[in-house]
């Protein structure tokens, strides 16, 4: 319980680099945790990160997502390469069951002795500030770790999806045949983020359609379009069956060339420094909403003569400013 981490944490990096599974997944729960051993962790891994290609895979719950990533890493293992897997937990009780599924297959593929995958899952738990911090970690962490490809799992389309993909260099967006799923996910913005559509489950009857959609949405343009690496970069649209393993060197082939893309085009070095800027800033906001509320509670009389009308929340407001930035 009270062992040195700090002492231990150079040692655990070097496990994790040698492929010890059991010291990866120590160093995300240190992640996890927060605090001061999360932040020495980063000031360590930090030097050691740039290699790794961060794939985010998005869609609709049930799209066949984690049966895709399955299917993904073992192709890529069995390649030589070590693939990290991280599944953020959606923390909407309606999903639970497919939590568990998913916890099930993926355990599947670890016990298929794919010495070269790991696997683990991150709780939203509700907390958007929580997840923000600890998503960057966690891919610190793994990049650090000297897995070649880590890819996130997000399911949905809601704010924390949208922020996790804004950590990714490349995002791959899951859709379905049928259900006019291209033109939901439209809607929810998350066409815009794709860098590579997937049509999976194409063994079913509307695969044609879906493709059709896509290609026309796309030929409409996507005006919010993320601008970094996205120049003359149309996204491909891969059909897959996940569960029979179908589609998935298209796949690959179209994550190797968005990634070569983003090199050549100067995308990547963009994505990334937004991302780090991003953090960075993240990170004093918090600090200062921090120290904020410290300075709320130390002088309650504050907000008081604020309500009484004694004082203008301007005044108030220039007072609080001053005690923070001193
Ligand atoms: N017919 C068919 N079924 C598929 C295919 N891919 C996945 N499935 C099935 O679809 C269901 C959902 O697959 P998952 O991989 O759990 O989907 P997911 O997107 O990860 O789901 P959540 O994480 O719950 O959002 C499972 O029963 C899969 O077996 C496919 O290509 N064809
Ligand atoms: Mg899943």
């Amino acid at each position: 319980m009270t062992e040195p981490i700090r002492d231990s944490l150079p040692g655990m990096l070097a496990r994790a680099q040698a492929g010890e599974r059991r010291a990866t997944g120590r160093l995300l729960s240190i992640v996890e945790r927060g605090g001061e051993p999360a932040d020495a962790l980063a000031t360590l891994t930090h030097p050691h990160t740039g290699h790794a290609h961060v794939v985010g895979i998005t869609g609709a719950p049930g799209a066949g997502k984690s049966t895709l990533t399955g299917a993904l890493a073992a192709s890529l293992a069995a390649a030589g390469s070590r693939v990290a897997i991280v599944a953020i937990d959606p923390s909407s009780p309606i999903t639970g069951g497919a939590i568990l599924g998913d916890r099930i297959r993926m355990d599947d593929i670890v016990a298929s002795a794919h010495e070269r995958i790991f696997i683990r899952s991150m709780a939203t738990r509700g907390q958007h500030g929580g997840l923000a911090l600890a998503v960057p970690g966690a891919l610190r962490v793994l990049d650090a770790a000297a897995f070649d490809v880590v890819v996130v799992e997000t399911a949905g389309v809601g704010q924390i999806e949208i922020d996790i993909v804004a950590e990714t260099d490349t995002t791959v967006v899951v859709l379905n045949p049928g259900w006019g799923d291209a033109i939901q996910a439209n809607k929810a913005g998350v066409m815009e983020m794709a860098d590579v559509f997937v049509v999976n489950k194409a063994d079913r009857p509307g695969t044609d359609d879906a493709v059709r959609d896509i290609e026309y949405m796309l030929d409409l343009g996507r005006p919010h379009a993320r601008t970094d690496g996205h120049s003359a970069w149309r996204p491909p649209i891969v059909c897959a069956v996940a569960t029979e393993g179908r589609g998935i060197d298209t796949m690959i082939d179209a994550l190797t060339a968005h990634l070569a893309h983003l090199e050549l085009s100067g995308g990547l070095t963009e994505r990334r420094t937004g991302r780090l800027d991003n953090e960075v800033r993240r990170r004093v906001r918090q600090a200062f909403e921090l120290e904020l509320a410290r300075a709320v509670r130390a002088d309650p009389t504050l907000l008081a003569a604020v309500r009484s009308r004694r004082l203008s929340p301007a005044d108030a407001a220039q007072l609080l400013a001053d005690r923070v930035l001193r």
